[in-house]
């Protein structure tokens, strides 16, 4: 499958709402990934994202796989270190985390891994990942050891943005963090948008369809949930919030 980022551009463009189901390879057992990856479509996902900020396993290539052999859906590695990539996946969020001024995470892994890439005919997607603070220290900011973005500076977050654009990235994630206990703020979301027409992913911390919608409507064009569906309200919940973010 190719041409995963003109798919997300063109679906922002159009003002359609996009929900990405994050897996966490270390988690889903075999059973429920085949059954999850079965329904994901006709529950209203658009895109799967593996990957996390530590594996403490080796499953990341079998679960892309046995995802791939069970939907249609693109499945987007999100990667937590040059060790997440694999050729059986469609592409990568080639991330710049440019919330932070750890120079191994704006370039030097961009550096090590890109070569593995080409190889892999993987695509890259190039996103700028802004790390927000959402209450507590969170596994993104403590494993790249950088600071999040205070989530009462919009105009911080705002001036990230433009400069990701003006450098060339594809996109924005705003991240708060998986499990964070408050998502990214609305007014982050709006302020980023205000400046640059670049597709806005939002994750972090996201438990209900209500929540989402709101996300959506302060101008996020992808909306991103892993531990909701994972560890509270199992991967049937997937239709929820994927009808309220494209009502
Ligand atoms: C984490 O943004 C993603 O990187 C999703 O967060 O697990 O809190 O849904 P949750």
């Amino acid at each position: 499958m190719s041409g995963i980022y003109e798919r997300i551009l063109k679906h922002h463009q159009n003002g359609r709402p996009q929900l990405a189901v994050l897996i966490d390879p270390d988690k889903l057992v075999p059973d429920a990934l085949t059954t999850f990856a079965k329904d994901a479509a006709s529950l209203g996902a658009d895109l799967i994202l593996v990957g996390g900020s530590l594996l403490t396993t080796d499953r990341l290539n079998p679960v892309i796989r046995q995802l791939k052999e069970n939907t249609t859906l693109p499945v987007v590695i999100f990667p937590g270190s040059i060790m997440q990539v694999s050729a059986e996946a469609d592409a990568l969020l080639f991330l710049s985390l440019i919330s932070g001024r750890n120079a191994d995470y704006l370039i030097g892994n961009h550096v090590i891994v890109s070569p593995i890439l080409k190889q892999l005919k993987l695509e890259p997607i190039s996103t700028g990942y802004m790390l927000i603070e959402s209450g507590r220290p969170t596994s993104a900011s403590y494993m790249s050891n950088s600071f999040p973005i205070p989530n009462n500076k919009p105009d911080i977050a705002a001036a990230h943005a433009l400069a990701a654009d003006y450098l060339g990235l594809k996109q924005l994630y705003l991240e708060g963090g998986s499990g964070a206990d408050e998502p990214v703020p609305d007014s982050i979301i709006t302020a980023v948008r205000q400046v640059t027409n670049l597709p806005v992913w939002v994750g972090g911390g996201i438990r209900t369809p209500e929540v989402a919608r709101q996300k959506v409507n302060a101008g996020a064009s992808v909306i991103v949930i892993g531990t909701h569906f994972e560890k509270q309200a199992g991967y049937q919940q997937v239709a929820n919030f994927a009808h309220a973010i494209k009502a």
